[in-house]
């Protein structure tokens, strides 16, 4: 039988795991940050949380929207803190990455030298013993090691409980947040009691990890920090000493990478969302851009009330547009095209009857609502202006100029968002001139907005007065391939 010891690829893990999950935590609190609240069904609706981390109050009988109720944490618990969600996200991603392939190996070589023994228990009667060891610890005692083994029955169905069951877990309802897999696969968010459900048992484990935390360092300290730092570093417990010396190097290491980390997102943003951004976005890219939304919800499942992110245009020339029922309004498609288009509000109407889809929406900040759309799928309009060879991507320009109309916003500008060309194949792909059933409401984008729904929300932009097809976006406001991209950061292709 294998000895059940500390060889060196257990221990190497051990603290990589430390410094991935570490930074997971602290980017996920940025990430919940930016929506404190958690609730239980789909829609969301406000006043319906069963936990807030704000005590913020939103105005009643005035259009707010999302944005406003985010809050700005402390970058002691969250990585980076003060609001910046694009940066959460891009250290989350790229430390899951982390996590995942390190985990990956870890699984490997527990099977495959058969250390998997000291996680997994053998015997039902493991059970009343890891009982019979928490009366031991509550009495101030330490309860026998198992037998031939380097841990007690409690430690060993706990470590087994994270390892096998809590980090999975947490990959699965993280998965269940994609809008890309949520789209492909509706039953994989069912099976988890819906998106909100999901993403607040993505929060239950994240206290259950803290909580393992705690009690773990708690239990390292009481019992004897040197011993046990010795076999997590040498895998002996000789030199007790130079293991107190070594752990506190690593502990420094791991809080010097969190800082790094924190520092570099809050002076330099735009780096990050470079640096990071690149490998995250090519393995989301890989994993998830094949999938196809094919969301049909039944008409009970739409949401009373739609959630809204972004203000509507404040000028007159909308205004009066709106008060027309958008009569004056024109969309103009060009660029990279054989035929470009002008079209009214009634020709894009009469093209076709309108393709209608009820779908889940997700916004970035972490709250969704199921509405249904009905309008043109774009691949229509892509195939009325034929984009040249040379077009690549699709540029939707808006009438929403964010410095008037959102002045609490990071950024000024019109907003506008890039897609690749590819996804407007995507047969859910839609320019919606239709909300459940009636013409767009002002707040939802009219006369126009978008539909990608295997992107996060805010790529559909709302009120669009021109499509444009490009070769290259570096060229457009600050290049990085939307409003948001340029102003907070996110990535250009986000199917989670
Ligand atoms: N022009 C414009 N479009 C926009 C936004 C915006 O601020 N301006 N917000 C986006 C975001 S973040 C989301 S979540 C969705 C919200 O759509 P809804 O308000 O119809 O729910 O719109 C997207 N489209
Ligand atoms: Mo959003």
């Amino acid at each position: 039988m294998t000895e059940l010891d500390y060889p060196a690829w257990l221990r190497i893990e051990h603290w990589l795991t430390v410094l991935f999950v570490t930074l997971l935590i602290r980017s996920g609190v940025e990430i919940l940050a930016t929506h404190p609240k958690l609730y239980r069904r789909e829609d969301s609706r406000p006043g319906t949380e069963w936990a807030r981390f704000t005590r913020k109050t939103m105005p009643t009988g005035k259009l707010y929207d999302t944005l406003d109720e985010e809050e700005s944490y402390s970058s002691l618990v969250a990585l980076p803190g003060h609001k910046q969600l694009g940066m959460g996200r891009h250290w989350h991603f790229v430390s899951v990455i982390g996590w995942v392939l390190v985990g990956a190996a870890y699984y490997v070589l527990l099977f495959a030298t058969g250390q998997w023994r000291r996680y997994i228990p053998t015997s039902w009667s493991l059970f009343p013993q890891a009982w019979d060891d928490i009366v031991t610890y509550l009495s101030f005692n330490l309860p026998p090691l198992l037998p031939g083994e380097p841990l007690d029955a409690l430690q060993k169905l706990a470590y087994g409980g994270v390892v096998f069951i809590l980090a999975p877990f947490q990959i699965l309802t993280g998965a269940a947040q994609s809008p890309a897999i949520e789209g492909r696969f509706p039953w994989y968010v069912r099976l988890w009691g819906g998106r909100q459900w999901a993403r607040s048992l993505h929060f239950l484990g994240l206290i259950a990890f803290v909580g393992f935390i705690v009690v773990h360092l708690a239990m390292v300290v009481c019992w004897n920090w040197g011993r046990l730092n010795a076999l997590m570093i040498f895998g002996h417990i000789r030199d007790t000493g130079w293991a107190i010396a070594l752990s506190l190097v690593i502990v420094a290491v791991i809080v010097a990478v969190h800082v790094a980390a924190t520092v570099w997102s809050l002076r330099n943003p735009r780096s990050v969302q470079r640096v990071l951004g690149a490998p995250v976005t090519r393995a989301r890219r890989w994993l998830l851009r094949p999938m196809r939304s094919r969301q049909h919800y039944p008409p009970e499942k739409l949401s009373a009330e739609h959630r809204v992110n972004g203000k509507p245009p404040d000028c007159d020339q909308y205004k009066l547009m709106a008060v027309h029922n958008f009569a004056d309004w024109r969309l103009e498609v060009g660029g990279l095209v054989e035929n470009p288009l002008v079209l009214s509000l009634n020709e894009l109407r009469e093209l076709r009857p309108p393709q209608r889809q009820r779908v889940l929406h997700n916004c970035i900040q972490g709250w969704s609502s199921i509405g249904e759309w009905g309008g043109l799928p774009l691949r229509d309009l892509v195939s009325m202006v034929r984009p040249l060879p040379d077009a690549r991507y699709i540029c939707f320009m808006t009438m929403q100029d964010t410095g008037r109309d959102e002045p609490s916003a990071e950024g000024t500008g019109h907003f506008y968002e890039v897609v690749d060309l590819e996804l407007a194949d995507h047969p859910q792909t839609l320019l919606a001139y239709e909300m459940n059933g009636e013409p767009l409401p002002i707040k939802h984008g009219a006369p126009l907005r978008l539909r990608v729904e295997n992107q996060v929300g805010f790529k559909m932009a709302k009120w669009i007065e021109r499509i444009e097809f490009v070769s290259d976006y570096s060229a457009i406001g600050f290049g990085m391939g939307g409003w948001r991209e340029d102003n907070v950061y996110f990535d250009k292709d986000v199917e989670i």
